[in-house]
């Protein structure tokens, strides 16, 4: 990574947490530029940072860079319980065709690993490799309206979470169903949850249930986010 990542660096300082992130954004100083887009509003900054992600894919690690071990567990409601056989994922609002999707729907489809680094606001990272399905895959099934331009992503554990439709439909944004070549583990998710090398780790829902494509945000934006967290996130 190169200094694409300084939008997240004057982030992290604005939770006050730059000093945890040098490991991260080492070398990618702070700039006019990046100064000026921190002080416009949520709508300009998306903007500018959805014209950001149109530079490619994300560089991806070696599968031998991963540290299995740097991956800690951040929950904020202990890990639900979730029988697999029973499990569904349901794809509603704006679409063409609200599904209700079982695990083996979601094995079916083309699958996916990507080698990448997962970031926590909180100070640590971790070189995870993460496969499943593409998220854009499983809303291109249900058919989103034009007007959907966000989607919602509810969780067993009450969590929420919302995304901007580009960043959504990105071809590195998995819904996840392994770690590190594994099933994925309960603390982390388990069956599915959401991975992407470009959005800061609190935007990863786990225990995924639930996507509604809107064509605007209400009140609630996100778990974190409601509570003063950006709401954009990108890496
Ligand atoms: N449903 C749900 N998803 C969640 C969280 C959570 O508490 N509940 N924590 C978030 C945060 S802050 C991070 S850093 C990552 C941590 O993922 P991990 O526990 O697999 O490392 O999950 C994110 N997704
Ligand atoms: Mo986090």
């Amino acid at each position: 990574m190169t200094c694409s990542s300084r939008l997240t660096r004057r982030r992290l300082l604005g939770l006050g947490l730059g000093g945890g992130s040098s490991l991260v954004l080492g070398g990618c100083a702070l700039n006019g530029f990046s100064t000026a887009v921190g002080q416009a509003s949520e709508p300009l900054n998306e903007r500018v940072e959805a014209l950001l992600q149109g530079r490619g894919p994300v560089p991806e690690f070696r599968r031998d860079q991963v540290d299995p071990a740097a991956l800690l567990v951040n929950s904020i409601n202990g890990t639900p319980e979730i029988d697999p056989g029973r499990y569904r994922l349901a794809v509603e609002g704006l679409v063409r065709r609200p599904l209700q999707l079982e695990l083996a729907a979601l094995a079916a489809l083309p699958q996916h690993e990507i080698v990448i680094r997962h970031v926590c606001v909180e100070g640590w990272s971790a070189i995870v490799a993460w496969s499943g399905v593409r998220l854009a895959d499983v809303l291109t099934l249900a058919g989103p309206s034009p007007l959907g331009s966000y989607v919602y992503i509810r969780s067993a554990d009450g969590y929420l979470e919302s995304w901007d439709r580009a960043s959504a439909l990105h071809p590195q944004t998995l819904l996840a169903t392994h770690l590190n070549g594994a099933p994925l583990p309960a603390a982390h998710g388990a069956p599915v949850r959401l991975a992407s090398p470009i959005k800061l780790g609190y935007k990863l829902s786990k225990w995924v249930t639930g996507l509604q494509v809107v064509a605007s945000l209400g009140e609630r934006r996100g778990t974190w986010e409601d509570q003063g967290y950006e709401w954009f996130a990108g890496l």
